[in-house]
C-alpha cells in the first residue's frame, strides 16, 4: 500500500504550509499523522480535505510510520528523529540537528538527489530556509561553470523566526502605522515600538538588523555559518570560500539574497540565462526595462527560486551579480522536505519497500 507520512511540528507556521502543500501535490500518502506538542494535541487540522486530530509527541505516534518530517526546535529533533528512526521510520529533519553530520545527508533535490540514499542513520537533513533560498541557482550554475567563491547578504523575512516572528512584525508595524514624524524623530521606531522585540534584536518595522541566531567566534551569527557550511556540504566542495552577511528586514515571507559568486570558468551570460530559464526549481524573472526583478511581494506563496539582476562583474569575466527570492516557507522549508519525502515514498511504492530495509 501506500507509505505512512507522519507530519510532526503540524501546528508551526512551517507545517501549516505542509499541511497545504499535502492537500495540493500529488498524493503519494496512505495515512497522513500529525503530531505536535502536547500543548497543541487535539486540535483538529485540515490535510486532503480531511479533519484529522493532532497527536501528542510520544513513541507511539511512530508506530507503522514510514516517513516522518520534523520541524521542530533542534533539541526536539534531536531527542525525538533517533526514536523515529528506531521505530522504522525514515525521518526529514528540518531543524539544525543533524546537517553538518557526516552520516547524515543535507538534500536539495534540484542539486544532490542521490544523497537521499545515504542514510546511514534513517536520518535526512533538510537544509536551512537562507542556504534553500539561493542554492537551487548556484547549483545549476555550478555544473556548468564550477563554482570558487561566494559572498552574500540576506534579505531574510520576519516568518524565518516562525509565528512568533510574524506576530511581533504585524504588531509592530500596527503600532507605527499611526506616526508620520518629520525630522529628527521620523524613522525613530524604538521608541514607538517600546520593548516588545519578540525574537529580534533591534525593532523590525520600519528597520533592518543585521542578526540572525546566535552569536559564534568571531563575530559570525549561527546563520551565517549555516549558510557557508550548508552550502558547502549540498554543492559538494569543502574548501568553498564563503562569506555570508544574514539580515532580517520587515517582510512577512520570502527571502532574498544579493549574491556576488565567482566561478573558475568565464561566464557567457546569454549562458548563464538559457541554465537557470531552464533548470527545475528556477525562474528566471530579469528584465530591468521592464522593471521586472523579483520582490518579496511577488514570489511569496510560490515554489521557484526566482531569480534577476543578473550581471557580470565589469572588473572579471568570471563573476556575476544576481539576486534571488525564494518563500521561506515552501522551498526554504516544507516544500524541499515535501520533495524529499515524495523520493523516499517513490522507494517504496517502486520496490513494495525502502531500499534501506
Ligand atoms: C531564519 N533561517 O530565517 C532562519 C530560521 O536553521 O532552520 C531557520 C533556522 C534553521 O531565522
Amino acid at each position: 500500500g501506500q507509505p505512512t507520512l507522519a507530519v510532526v511540528g503540524a501546528t508551526g507556521a512551517v507545517g501549516s504550509v505542509m499541511l497545504q502543500l499535502l492537500s495540493t501535490r500529488q498524493d503519494v500518502w496512505g495515512e497522513i499523522r500529525l503530531i505536535a506538542s502536547a500543548r497543541s494535541a487535539g486540535r483538529l487540522l485540515t490535510v486532503r480535505g480531511e479533519e484529522v486530530e493532532v497527536l501528542p509527541l510520544s513513541e507511539e505516534c511512530f508506530e507503522g510510520v514510514d516517513v516522518a518530517m520534523f520541524d521542530v526546535p533542534d533539541e526536539v529533533s534531536a531527542a525525538w528523529a533517533p526514536i523515529a528512526a528506531a521505530k522504522g521510520a525514515v525521518v526529514v529533519d528540518n531543524s539544525g540537528a543533524f546537517r553538518m553530520d557526516d552520516d547524515v545527508p543535507l538534500v536539495v533535490p534540484e542539486v544532490n538527489p542521490a544523497e537521499i540514499r545515504n542514510r546511514p542513520r534513517g536520518i535526512i537533513a533538510n537544509p536551512n530556509c537562507t542556504t534553500l533560498s539561493m542554492i537551487v541557482a548556484l547549483g545549476a550554475l555550478h555544473r556548468a561553470y564550477v563554482l570558487d567563491k561566494l559572498v552574500v547578504a540576506s534579505y531574510q523575512a520576519a516568518s524565518g523566526a516562525g509565528q512568533a516572528g510574524i506576530d511581533t512584525l504585524y504588531d509592530q508595524v500596527a503600532k507605527v502605522a499611526g506616526h508620520r514624524e518629520i525630522g529628527t524623530q521620523a524613522g525613530d521606531v524604538r521608541r514607538i515600538v517600546g520593548d516588545d522585540l519578540g525574537p529580534f534584536p533591534a525593532p523590525l518595522a520600519l528597520n533592518v538588523v543585521p542578526w540572525a541566531g546566535s552569536l559564534r567566534d568571531g563575530g559570525w551569527s549561527s546563520e551565517e555559518l549555516k549558510v557557508r557550511n550548508e552550502s558547502r556540504k549540498i554543492l559538494g566542495i569543502p574548501d568553498l570560500p564563503v562569506s555570508a552577511t544574514c539580515v532580517r528586514v520587515p517582510v512577512v515571507t520570502t527571502h532574498s539574497l544579493a549574491i556576488h559568486a565567482r566561478f573558475e570558468r568565464e561566464l557567457d551570460l546569454g549562458e548563464v540565462r538559457e541554465i537557470l530559464r531552464d533548470s527545475p526549481g528556477l525562474l528566471l524573472y530579469d528584465e530591468p526595462e521592464r522593471l521586472e526583478f523579483p520582490t518579496p511581494a511577488d514570489v511569496v506563496g510560490t515554489d521557484p527560486t526566482w531569480v534577476g539582476r543578473l550581471r557580470q562583474s565589469l572588473d572579471d569575466p568570471r563573476e556575476l551579480e544576481m539576486f534571488v527570492s525564494g518563500d521561506n516557507l515552501r522551498k526554504g522549508a516544507a516544500l524541499n522536505t515535501a520533495q524529499i519525502a515524495e523520493l523516499l515514498a517513490a522507494e517504496f511504492t517502486s520496490d513494495g519497500v525502502a531500499a534501506e530495509d
